[in-house]
């Protein structure tokens, strides 16, 4: 369902809002942001300047060193008696990145959240199962409030407790699964092991995003629940959830909320323009937000946009799913790949489950990759859970020969007994760094 005029507005009316939401935004930081005010000056650019959303390139770049170093309130726009609400990500390490709403941020952000929700075919009356984490992380509340926009009934359960959301998801039949894509799997196994068949749920689609997965994920997800699963993307320093989202009836790339935030894909290199099609470094403007605008952020998020009109008859910008974050691309050899990637190939093997770990880890001076993954339980079954069974060796021959092909790299692989791997209630981990360890061993 498309909620909003704009999603199949022409390109021209598009741009247009564009324009003036640039225009308010590099307003309201010259008043209220002197590390913008400066960097605005020092470039001679002020409103007046911009006179085509083009002219965002005039603008400097913001990365989320930035946030930190201003942490808590260095970067807002509204004074801290106007924040309606505060949330944080979670910094690997020292303090998070902290992000502010005011009344109208939460408002318009109900509004694309309801407008993703609704793509993927989220309707009034229908019931949100929403197993996104609630608290600092934007997950949980950017869901609630863009199910209660839309008119749903909205179940808040959060992440974790798996047993009790499987029971709540009997008892309250609700039509749609809100979480990142790891846990569904998690969900449906627990599901499995307690004798329920996770395709006869009350749960008709699925909305996960939050963390990369690839398409062979989604097609396990979609047959082990018989639902539609569509992608959501969105990150705090931009809003949360609901900065893109895939519609149900192309799932063909994520539709931007362009008259939220301008979309640019750079070289993340050169920090050059990337024209349509090519992959590169996603790099949001705000165009509406008020307690937090940010220019030109560096997402650190890897993918490709179009501009070509969806089946559905959404004009807005499309992006590629993610392929990983520029801190996760591992340089084997010189050869570059994302963990994604990785999966892809994987999941090309049933034999394999999709529950895998990649550690990184050096032997001489050279990165090494061991691809740790479990083996399906009918695999174990078949091979009487014997790891050291000749169809095992094999196995891991014919894992290695796929990524090789694809992705031109050699790794380790390790064939592990189903449930071998940690499962996560959020983003999973997918990638460990024991490099530095492994080092100095
Ligand atoms: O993860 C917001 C979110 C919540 C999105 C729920 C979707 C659903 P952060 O914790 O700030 O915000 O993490 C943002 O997560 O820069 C990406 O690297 C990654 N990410 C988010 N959505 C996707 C996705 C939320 N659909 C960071 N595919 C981003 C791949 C994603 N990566």
């Amino acid at each position: 369902m498309i909620l909003h005029r704009v999603e199949t507005a022409e390109r021209e009316e598009i741009e247009k809002q564009q324009l003036q939401g640039l225009k308010n935004t590099v307003r309201r930081v010259m008043e209220n942001v002197p590390f913008y005010k400066e960097q605005l000056e020092a470039r001679g650019v002020n409103e007046e300047s911009i006179a085509h959303f083009v002219d965002v390139q005039k603008l400097p770049f913001t990365v989320k060193k930035d946030l930190r170093s201003h942490y808590p309130f260095g970067l807002f726009a509204a004074e801290k008696s106007k924040l309606a609400r505060i949330h944080a990500s979670s910094g690997t390490s020292g303090k998070p990145t902290v992000i502010g709403y005011t009344e109208n941020d939460l408002k318009q952000w109900a509004d694309i959240t309801a407008r993703a929700i609704a793509a993927a075919g989220g309707e009034k009356g229908h019931t949100l199962h929403n197993a996104y984490g609630y608290g600092l992380f934007t997950g949980g509340l950017g869901l609630h409030g863009g199910g209660e926009r839309l008119g749903m009934t909205v179940v808040p359960v959060s992440a974790g407790n798996t047993d009790r959301q499987i029971m709540l998801m009997e008892d309250l039949q609700p039509d749609v699964l809100c979480c990142t894509p790891s846990y569904a799997l998690n969900l449906a196994e627990r599901m499995l092991e307690l004798g329920k068949d996770p395709r006869k749920t009350s749960i008709g689609y699925g909305i996960f995003g939050a963390e990369p997965w690839s398409e062979e994920l989604r097609n396990i997800l979609e047959d082990l629940f018989n639902i539609k699963a569509c992608d959501i993307y969105g990150l705090s320093e931009v809003i949360g959830p609901g900065v893109a989202a895939e519609c149900h009836e192309a799932q063909d790339g994520l539709h931007i909320a362009e008259d939220h935030f301008l979309v640019e894909v750079i070289d993340p290199n050169t920090l050059e323009p990337l024209p349509d099609g090519e992959y590169g470094e996603l790099v949001f403007t705000s165009l509406k937000k008020e307690a937090i605008p940010v220019l030109r952020y560096r997402t650190g998020d890897i993918a490709s946009i179009t501009r070509e009109k969806c089946r559905c008859g959404r004009t807005t910008v499309r992006m590629s799913r993610i392929k990983g974050r520029i801190d996760d691309m591992l340089i084997i050899r010189g050869v570059n790949v994302f963990p994604s990637e990785i999966e892809h190939c994987l999941m090309k093997v049933k034999q394999v489950s999709p529950h895998y770990q990649l550690l990184l880890s050096k032997r001489g001076h050279l990165d090494e990759i061991t691809l740790k993954v479990e083996l399906a339980e009918p695999f174990h079954e078949e091979v009487n859970r014997n790891l050291q069974d000749e169809r095992i060796r094999l196995l891991a021959k014919e894992v290695l020969h796929h990524i090789k092909s694809a992705c031109l790299i050699s790794v380790k692989v390790e064939l592990l007994a189903p449930k071998s791997i940690p499962r996560s209630e959020g983003k999973a981990v997918r990638l460990i760094d024991a490099r530095t360890e492994t080092a100095s061993k």
